[in-house]
């Protein structure tokens, strides 16, 4: 008897632990949309200005929502724009010729990882680096770029970590290589250890000072940590 109502009890937190989460997805859902559609607006008005520094805010705050909510391209594709919707591939971005319609593609071609670049990052979720530090952080030492493929930037790195155990503290430096996928606005570092963890951080195209980190397993590509990166 005891052990059923031990179950009921189980079941009834669980029910209303889902109860309460299907509430919070339709108010996020809610606000989502309300924000999308003032987005819209502020992006409207402001494209009819000149302040060259609001209108990349707007756009990037844009890009941020088309994220969230999928811009309809595939993952190796380029969205040239939500006001003139088309995907191009990833590859064709930042090569010199305009494929998009709009020119989109060849806009916003600044590199945000050059050489000398640092960023530092907040860790947000964390399942599997095994010193699971607050902070990870991340140093550009060296940038190549090839005349005939420069859509991607070659990078070297330094990774910082520092990390605070009950069992040991301490900061390691891995040394690593990667690229900058200009298409793909994603900054790859490949896994500077045995666990073959990488990381990757996706920028939004239009803000050169944050991006979102993801630790994924290298043959998987399964996320298994998040962080997020601003310019040191
Ligand atoms: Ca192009």
């Amino acid at each position: 008897m005891m052990r059923l109502l031990v179950v009921v009890a189980f079941l009834v937190a669980v029910v209303i632990a889902e109860e309460d989460h299907s509430a919070d997805f339709e108010k996020i859902d809610e606000r989502l949309d309300r924000l999308t559609s003032r987005l819209q607006g502020l992006v409207d008005n402001i494209d009819n200005r000149v302040d060259p520094e609001r209108i990349r805010r707007a756009h990037s705050l844009e890009q941020r929502v088309v994220r969230l909510e999928g811009d309809g391209c595939g993952d190796r594709e380029f969205q040239c724009g939500s006001d003139n919707p088309q995907c191009v591939g990833a590859l064709l971005v930042c090569d010199g010729v305009k494929d998009c319609r709009n020119g989109h593609d060849e806009e916003n071609c600044e590199l945000p990882t050059a050489s000398g670049a640092s960023f530092e990052g907040h860790v947000i979720s964390d399942s599997c680096t095994k010193r699971r530090p607050d902070i990870i952080s991340f140093d550009i030492t060296k940038v190549r770029r090839d005349n005939y493929f420069n859509t991607v930037a070659f990078v070297n790195a330094n990774i910082r970590i520092s990390y605070d155990g009950p069992q040991r503290s301490g900061s390691v430096v891995l040394p690593t290589t990667g690229y900058y996928n200009f298409g793909q606005q994603r900054l790859v570092l490949n896994p500077p250890e045995s666990d073959r963890l990488l990381l990757t951080c996706d920028f939004d195209g239009y803000n050169l000072n944050r991006c979102n980190g993801e630790i994924k397993h290298e043959a998987s590509l399964e996320v298994c940590a998040t962080i997020l990166f601003t310019r040191a």
